[in-house]
């Protein structure tokens, strides 16, 4: 179709946190919720590993494949890029994308591995920027009290301290920041609410790039 400016796009919504605080249930509730409430919107999921970036990402996390931490920084912030075609066709066609994980996950994981910060935002810059963050919130011990880690190979209590210490640091002043100790309908209620009206106010704003 041909770019109209009048067309009103959709919105870009992200959930960012720490391991085991209920982001992708709630990105999927929220999905849900916009379609029944007749709102296109699609659900979108970084590490996307389904593609051969991802599947190299995937050998590294699930499979004990080794691989240089510089070397994995990029390939994941190259599975977010291999994505922006189809990211903003979508936004540009009037559907919401709710987003599960993006670039602050990538500078918030490799800084809190030891990586130069300043070195691990460059690879991201000229991403898309979310219309709407929320940040899912909770101590880590809290996390492991509801059932604990898995096996994968960030999923250790030391990284994860680090980790929300970072989110917290490269966290901008327009995030929701939403207590993940609540139960998962105040939250799903929560997110509804707040997403709604960031959908309200997109309308023809231009796309926004880091
Ligand atoms: P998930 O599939 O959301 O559980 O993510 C897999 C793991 O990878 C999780 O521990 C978070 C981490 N992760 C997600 N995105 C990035 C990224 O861009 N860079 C790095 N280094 N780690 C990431
Ligand atoms: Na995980
Ligand atoms: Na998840």
């Amino acid at each position: 179709a041909k770019a109209n400016h009048a067309m009103v796009r959709g919105a870009f919504i992200l959930l960012e946190g720490c391991d085991r605080t209920g982001k992708s249930t709630q990105a999927e509730r929220l999905v849900d919720a916009l379609n029944r409430r007749g709102q296109r919107a699609l659900l979108w999921k970084f590490p996307d590993r389904t593609t051969r970036i991802g599947q190299m990402i995937d050998g590294y996390l699930a499979k004990g494949q080794d691989l240089n931490d510089q070397a994995v920084h990029l390939l994941f912030s190259a599975n977010r890029w291999e994505a922006i075609g189809q990211i903003q066709a979508h936004l540009r066609e009037g559907t919401h994308l709710v987003v599960d994980r993006y670039a602050y996950s990538g500078v918030a994981f490799s800084a809190a591995k030891g990586l130069d910060l300043h070195w691990c935002k460059q690879p991201d810059v000229g991403l898309l920027t979310p219309d709407l963050t929320f940040f899912l919130d909770m101590s880590i011990e809290e996390s492991m009290n509801r059932g604990g880690f898995g096996q994968e190979r960030y999923e250790k209590v030391a990284l994860q301290t680090r980790v929300r210490e970072m989110f917290h640091a490269l966290r901008e002043p327009d995030w929701k920041v939403i207590d993940a100790t609540q139960t998962k309908d105040q939250i799903h209620a929560e997110l509804l609410g707040i997403a709604q009206a960031t959908i309200g106010c997109v309308g023809n704003t231009e796309l926004k790039h880091t």
